[in-house]
């Protein structure tokens, strides 16, 4: 990776470490439902629309910075030159109410928006748990910083998934899994090795996973054959994270960042990632919910 390319990248992270404090101190007034939907027809949270109006007037600010895209907004905006950023400004918003992880997702595109797993450069994501930590990975490599008042503090350099996974996360109601997805569950989780490890908000599940090893699941559905995350802001950045620190990832018979849905930028996708072995096991096992027409 050039030095310029690294350098936007880094100030596109350090910009969304920055604005953190921020979005974290307007939570507690902001846990009410703004009234509206976001473009995936979910409601929208009062801190969903401040984080995004946040990020969006941050990160459209940087010279390098040329689209900006979001879970909240229903088009791309061209904001100037350079790279292009997705965003789910505060991924787990509905754990809000029940105090839960919350967070902000960036993925770092090379290419105009809708762009493709190909065209990624970096994506990161700030976890707000019992403190802020953020995940970045760029160039082949995964750090974990601790967030301090907006500035990151290295403390896990070249972040490696486990090679031996220990927890599960699968999201949805089990009565719309597929049968052969319900098959693959039932198998991990009756492995006396593996634990749940499931809170509702994707980031906080696959920090579980890049910590413990393991898999998060949010499966594709005999009601919603694309499952519920977003390719974009959602599927692409956490299957980049994933993969550069050792892991896979899959919409079922893919890697995530092999999907091409080009044409709409809220396009969803079935989100699998953790170590390959199970992912592995989840494709050989999945063929109803994914061949069937
Ligand atoms: P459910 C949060 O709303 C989110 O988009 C992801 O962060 C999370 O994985 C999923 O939805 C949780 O969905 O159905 O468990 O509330």
């Amino acid at each position: 990776m050039d030095g310029k390319t690294r350098a936007t990248v880094e100030e596109i992270f350090e910009t969304v470490a920055e604005a953190s404090p921020e979005i974290r101190a307007g939570l507690p007034s902001r846990r009410l439902k703004s009234g509206s939907e976001n473009p995936s027809g979910e409601k929208q949270m009062a801190a969903d629309v401040f984080a995004d109006d946040l990020l969006q007037a941050r990160l459209g600010n940087l010279d390098g910075v040329g689209q900006y895209a979001s879970e909240e907004r229903a088009e791309v905006d061209d904001v100037g030159e350079g790279f292009s950023v997705t965003v789910d400004p505060l991924d787990g918003s509905s754990n809000l109410k029940p105090n839960n992880t919350m967070g902000t997702v960036v993925g770092i595109y090379d290419a105009p928006l809708p762009a493709t797993g190909e065209d990624l450069v970096g994506a990161a994501y700030v976890l707000f748990g019992p403190v802020s930590t953020m995940m970045c990975a760029v160039d082949g490599q995964v750090d974990e910083y601790l967030v301090d008042n907006g500035v990151r503090n290295l403390v896990t350099e070249d972040v490696a998934l486990p090679d031996e996974p220990s927890v599960y996360g699968f999201g949805g109601r089990v009565p719309e899994w597929f049968d052969d997805f319900s098959a693959f569950a039932d198998e991990v989780a009756s492995d006396p090795s593996m634990k749940l490890r499931y809170g509702g908000a994707m980031i906080g599940d696959v920090n579980q996973v890049l910590t413990y090893g393991g898999i998060f699941s949010y499966p594709a559905f005999t009601n919603a054959r694309e499952g519920k995350l977003r390719l974009q802001y959602e599927g692409y950045p956490v299957a980049y994270i994933m993969e550069t620190a050792g892991g896979a990832s899959s919409d079922g018979t893919q890697s995530i960042l092999d999907v091409v849905k080009t044409d709409d930028i809220h396009a969803r996708v079935p989100v699998h990632v953790g170590n390959e072995s199970l992912i592995e096991k989840l494709e050989s096992m999945l063929d109803e919910s994914v061949d069937s027409p």
